[in-house]
């Protein structure tokens, strides 16, 4: 087939040690399989990243109250979001669905399964947390912690990484103000998070009220969905955060 991708120029190939000294090593197994993947993705689907910002001042209050209570477990901002996107899904159900290699077929999801992406010394890793929609945020805490840290020591099958609807990728702990998460393909949407961000807005006194906002970036598939729905989306996993309570 005559593809507009077979009119590229050819990969730069240089002898490098000619510029300066260099070393040379092969990627890792994991850090293969992730490049091939992500490569196939970010040619094949036609991102675009929107941006929103969720209110969770009430929701980190609540989760320090929480934490302080519970001197044994720890609960992260991870599982409201995870929460808050299991019913974002349920309202925007074509965001819970997979477009066909035919590029002509949706199919609809009635599960709600949702990927957490894990930093791991070996490279990224994808588990999915299943039924996230019937499940306590306190229930899917545990189990990220359990699936990362196993993600971490001993790896994951195949199986435990397949069967998404939609996955989240956190960078909050380290920082940003944003990004372009690339689509875990067949998903045909993906959710970033970065740095809690404290955002000074009009008090109801004309004063200042500082608010503690969350930026999420939401990367979607334009052949499935379009900007006013993302849009939609985005403010309704912010509502859902905003809401959010650990009673
Ligand atoms: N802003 C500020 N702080 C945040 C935050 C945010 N958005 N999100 C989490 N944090 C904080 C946590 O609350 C925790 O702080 P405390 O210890 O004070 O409570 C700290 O950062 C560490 O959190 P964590 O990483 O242990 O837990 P998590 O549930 O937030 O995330 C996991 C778990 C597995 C998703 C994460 O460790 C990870 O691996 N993230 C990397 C994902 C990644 O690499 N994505 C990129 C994909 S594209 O290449």
């Amino acid at each position: 087939m005559n593809t507009l991708l077979n009119h590229l120029a050819p990969w730069p190939e240089y002898d490098f040690a000619e510029f300066g000294p260099v070393t040379i090593e092969p990627l890792g197994r994991i850090q293969q399989l992730t490049a091939s993947f992500l490569g196939r993705n970010w040619v094949a689907i036609p991102h675009v990243t929107h941006h929103d910002e969720a209110d969770v001042t009430d929701l980190e209050a609540d989760r320090k109250r929480w934490n302080a209570a519970n001197p044994g477990a720890k609960a992260t901002l991870l599982a409201p979001v995870v929460k808050a996107l299991a019913e974002a899904l349920a309202a925007f159900p074509l965001f819970n669905s997979s477009l066909l290699a035919d590029g002509k077929t949706i199919v609809r999801k009635s599960y709600t399964h949702i990927g957490v992406a894990v930093d791991t010394p070996q490279g990224l890793l994808v588990p999915v947390v299943r039924d996230c929609d019937m499940k306590s945020a306190a229930e899917i805490q545990a189990e990220i912690q359990a699936i990362s840290t196993k993600a971490r020591t001993k790896g994951l099958s195949m199986t435990e990484m397949a069967g998404g609807s939609m996955t989240v990728s956190s960078l909050g702990h380290i920082g940003g103000t944003g990004f372009t998460p690339i689509i875990n393909a067949p998903e045909v949407a993906i959710l970033g998070l970065t740095k809690l961000q404290p955002r000074p807005m009009p008090g109801a006194d004309g004063g200042i009220n500082w608010r503690l906002m969350l930026p999420l970036s939401l990367s979607y598939d334009h052949r499935v969905i379009n900007g006013a729905d993302a849009a939609r989306f985005t403010q309704k996993v912010a509502d859902g955060l905003a809401e959010f309570s650990y009673e």
